[in-house]
């Protein structure tokens, strides 16, 4: 490919056309599994310095395309072959659109010029991610492949997130373009309704129990300096969801994270930022208390619910304007002491349960041993049921961006890929994964690709023998389950051994933390499989997901 000296006019295959216009976005990595529809777009990487990391499912290259995206706020890119490679990837990219998380997906496709006629995986792949995407669409023509590429990106990125997709027909990626690289500003959120604002600042600063719950858009936005500034000023207590959470250190005296059936029980106000109002949050209903919905873009609105107001955009400027409000306030400080108390009384209760000896290990004992040893930017990754679930709940986070669950899509399987794009964003830090036995099944084979490209992470598994979220649940519905059993104690290390990393099985409390430890030292993809106890039936919330 050739450059004008203005860097501004390009030429080349419609592989290098398109990644040179993602490149303008800061991409550096791409997260793919071979295929020859998609050849040129890697000779393009290869002669662009972008980071190849190919794995074994594309499954993984989507879930690692957007936890990158989670873990550095920026573009995640995942290059998907045509037909089965393209449809491997819908469950992540669902996920993604989910999340909001801002990835280009880039799919082979059979050649143009031979539609019809039955080339190999000639599957229209369009129609089957329109739904799951911001934008769909197909290159035509290789010079038009900077502005599609561009446009991909900026949609992903603009308010509200989410993933998009381009596909590349083979004859059409092959092909020579020439095509000008036009700087792009990616839009931000639009400007807020100041009279909207005003009034949610005014019922915020006036409610005599209010409650804040931060999401995951409050981290998509870099807002979490505005958010500090603005419940430190207006002194809100603060619960958290998803990338919400660590936008406020877990020991910030306005952080709460076991009390949140207060809301419900004795909040006057619940002020929901940056997430949907949807079953991780009842739907929107709190008992009796009014609820404000703050939201990045006004699509991001839940029109199911009933909510005093619904300040919608740029959430920096909207905590920003909370911060400045002047008007008449209600004392807080009684009830963030009930709170305080309350959480107090909560850590006092569970921690018999961090420490439990009993035998067989109850899961709550792993995350014990666990949060001892983690630090305060530890990346922690979730793909389970229960043992997932409950993390939740006991796994404190001090860090923006290193909390990743799947999110509400609920799709298990994304460890292993969201470990990849953890160890790589983030080469300092602890990264561990914790697995259910249930949800190891989904790709455990991408130890492999972890392996290959030197990428060290904990794995825990909670290993109860049984897909423990459906059981307990099936029994109490039905009497009785079915579907619900794995092989108890499976020896899940032994997978990760067979694959060049290294791991053991741990069958008393006393033994989680000594290998814990040599998991952390030992510097490969190490996995602690902990036979716990089938029968542990968690408290059960209504917050799982
Ligand atoms: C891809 C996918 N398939 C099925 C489910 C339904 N599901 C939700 S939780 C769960 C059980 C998970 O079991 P495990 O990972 O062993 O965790 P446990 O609940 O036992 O701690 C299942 C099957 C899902 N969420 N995603
Ligand atoms: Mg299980």
């Amino acid at each position: 490919m050739s450059e004008t000296a203005t860097a501004t006019t390009l030429s080349g295959h419609a592989g290098e056309l398109t990644l040179a216009a993602l490149r303008a976005f800061g991409v550096d990595t791409m997260f793919t599994l071979n295929g020859g529809h998609v050849w040129p777009l890697y000779d393009a990487a290869v002669k662009q310095g972008v980071r190849i990391v190919d794995v074994r499912h594309e499954q993984s290259a989507t879930f690692a395309a957007e936890a990158w995206a989670k873990l550095t706020r920026s573009l995640g890119l995942a290059v998907l072959t045509a037909g089965p490679g393209v449809t491997n990837g819908v469950s992540a990219i669902t996920t993604a659109r989910f999340n909001g998380s801002p990835v280009v997906v880039l799919g082979g496709r059979a050649p143009q010029g031979r539609w019809g006629a039955g080339s190999l995986q000639e599957l229209d792949h369009v129609p089957i991610v329109a739904s799951i995407t911001k934008h769909a669409s197909t290159l035509t023509d290789p010079s038009d492949a900077v502005r599609a590429a561009t446009l991909a990106a900026t949609i992903a990125l603009t308010p509200h997130r989410g993933p998009t997709f381009l596909d590349l027909p083979m004859d059409v990626l092959f092909a020579p373009g020439q095509a000008e690289l036009v700087p792009v500003a990616v839009p931000g959120g639009v400007e807020p309704d100041g009279d909207e604002v005003a009034k949610a600042a005014a019922l915020l600063a006036g409610a005599e129990r209010p409650a804040v719950i931060v999401g995951s858009d409050v981290y998509w936005e870099g807002a979490w300096p505005a958010l500090r500034h603005a419940v430190e000023a207006l002194r809100v207590p603060c619960w958290f969801n998803g990338l919400g959470r660590g936008c406020l250190p877990a020991d910030h005296e306005l952080a709460f994270t076991r009390t949140r059936g207060l809301l419900k029980t004795d909040a006057d106000l619940v002020v929901v930022i940056g997430t949907a109002l949807d079953f991780r949050l009842g739907f929107g209903r709190f008992g009796s208390a009014q609820v404000v919905h703050v939201v990045d873009a006004p699509e991001s609105r839940s029109a199911h619910a009933t909510v005093a107001a619904s300040p919608a955009g740029d959430l920096t400027a909207i905590l920003g304007a909370f911060a400045g409000y002047r008007g008449p306030r209600a004392d807080h400080e009684p009830w963030i002491a009930r709170v305080r108390e309350a959480e107090r009384a909560a850590a006092a209760a569970e921690a018999p349960l961090l420490a439990a000896s009993a035998d067989p290990i109850r899961p709550t004992r792993i995350y014990g041993e666990l949060t001892a040893r983690l630090e305060r930017d530890a990346v922690v990754i979730c793909d389970g049921g229960d043992f997932a679930s409950y993390a939740g709940k006991y796994v404190e986070v001090h860090t923006p961006g290193c909390w990743l669950d799947t999110g509400p899509y609920g799709c298990l399987g994304n460890g292993p890929g969201y470990a990849m794009a953890a160890r790589l964003a983030r080469p300092a830090s602890q990264v561990v994964v914790l697995l259910g036995d249930g949800a190891a099944g989904f790709s455990l084979m991408d130890v492999d690709s972890l392996v290959r490209h030197g990428l060290a992470c904990v794995m825990v598994v909670g290993n109860n023998g049984i897909w423990g979220l459906e059981k307990h649940p099936m029994r109490a519905v039905y009497g009785y389950d079915v579907a619900c059993d794995l092989q108890p104690a499976c020896r899940y290390d032994e997978v990760v051994t067979a694959l060049g990393g290294a791991g053991e099985t741990v069958t008393r409390p006393d033994g989680i933390g000594p290998a814990l430890d040599r998991a952390f030292a030992s510097g490969v993809p190490y996995l602690v499989n902990v036979v716990t106890d089938p029968e542990d039936v968690y408290p059960r919330s209504s917050n799982l997901g």
